[in-house]
């Protein structure tokens, strides 16, 4: 072992935080097991045994997108046969069947229609929660956001708070990509810039939404970019504490321009594990680690469990990114299998809500409550 790895050990021993060199260290010198023992040392000491899941659903209420990020394989131009718009009722039937099923979160993501005015999107949250409150929607990415102020050219604080009445509840994290110009200009020229995104998150947490933050890695960039991305990260989490759950998104590059171009091949899993427990490493002020099982496959999920993860994210029904792009994950998993998923792992499955209240079930109705853990 180096030296440089035994300094790296005792800060993360003492609970100090790491530089961007460590991190840069970690990328190209650390071996996998050293990574996973010292995720996971941060991951018990923050979650202690404990994996979290929700009952949750994705809506998607179009695909068609005025951007063309290289990585998408689910956008649609204005008049292509894949292209669609949900109506109010398509919307309407999948929230009444997420709120009978029990879920307890919708997540809204979709694509930047040429034409559907602001007040379309602000309808969607609108009668979802009209007609199921008990549901909390966590709607949008920074880069919807960022649209609906090109679209009314008002600002995106006004914006957030607007919705916020009709019922939003958090942000997704979706829309960070690679922050760092870059690789930013190569893959998502036109949306939403770093600035913007980090502004948004911002005005969210101020107004006391809670958000998320991902980071899609496994194409063009380089480990000095997954580096500078964290650290930013971090440092807005330092200022707002707004942030709740990481989530690491592994490039699936099958029908998109950039893996074309690039000839590029999915991340591997030796990759993924090092990305999970590199994450869990630099990002000391994050309380939660997301192993999105949909993206990284059932199997690597559960192995991520012990690579510094200490979520699962939910049942997720009707998903369309990914499975679009390749995924051959199940499109849903029930309550039974996700937590047999996190036994096998040797952990202790508890429901979460989105804002990481403990569900507890009975009858057939549920009630959020303190969550269990020793989240620091
Ligand atoms: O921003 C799109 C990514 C994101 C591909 O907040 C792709 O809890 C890989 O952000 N290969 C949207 N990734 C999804 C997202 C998310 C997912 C799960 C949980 C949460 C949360 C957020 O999906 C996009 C983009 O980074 N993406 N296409 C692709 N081919
Ligand atoms: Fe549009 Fe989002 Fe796909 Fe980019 S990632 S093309 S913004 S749907």
């Amino acid at each position: 072992m180096t030296t440089s790895m035994t300094a790296i050990r005792e800060k993360i021993e003492n609970g100090q935080r790491l530089s961007f060199e460590d991190g840069m260290f970690l990328e190209e010198q650390a071996d996998l097991f050293t990574l996973g023992e010292l995720a996971n040392l941060v991951r018990e000491r923050k979650n202690g045994q404990f994996t979290y899941y929700n009952v949750n659903t994705h809506l998607n209420p179009t695909n068609v997108c005025v951007y063309r990020c290289t990585f998408c394989a689910f956008r649609a131009d204005l008049k292509s046969p894949k292209g669609y718009v949900m109506s109010d009722e398509q919307i309407l039937e999948r929230a009444a069947e997420a709120d009978a099923r029990g879920a307890t979160e919708m997540h809204i993501v979709g694509g930047l229609h040429h034409q559907l005015p602001y007040e379309w999107y602000l309808n969607v949250v609108r009668i979802i929660h009209e007609h199921h409150p008990r549901l909390h929607l966590k709607a949008y990415t920074a880069v919807e956001w960022d649209w609906f102020h090109r679209l009314t050219g008002r600002s995106t604080r006004d914006l957030l708070a607007e919705f916020k009445e009709a019922g939003l509840g958090s942000l997704p994290g979706g829309g960070a990509e690679i922050f760092h110009p870059e690789i930013r200009d190569q893959i998502c020229e036109h949306k939403a810039d770093t600035e913007a995104w980090f502004r948004i998150h911002r005005e969210a947490h101020q107004l006391g939404l809670r958000s998320n933050a991902t980071m899609l890695y496994g194409h063009i960039e380089k480990p000095m970019h997954r580096i500078d991305h964290l650290v930013r990260l971090r440092e807005l989490q330092d200022e707002t504490g707004g942030f709740q759950t990481f989530i690491p998104l592994a490039f699936h590059p099958d029908n998109t321009k950039l893996a074309a171009e690039h000839k590029l091949q999915k991340p591997s899993v030796l990759m993924d594990l090092r990305t999970m427990a590199i994450s869990r490493l630099m990002l000391d002020n994050f309380p939660h680690i997301k192993a999105y099982w949909v993206m990284l496959g059932i199997k690597t999920a559960q192995l991520a469990q012990h690579y510094g993860a200490d979520d699962l994210d939910g049942t997720v029904v009707h998903e369309k990114i990914y499975h679009d792009a390749g995924s051959d994950s199940p499109q849903e998993l029930t309550v039974a299998e996700i937590r047999r998923i996190i036994e096998e792992t040797g952990r202790i499955p508890v429901e979460r809500d989105t804002l990481y209240r403990e569900v507890k079930r009975v009858d057939g109705e549920w009630i959020a409550g303190p969550l269990v853990g020793a989240v620091a």
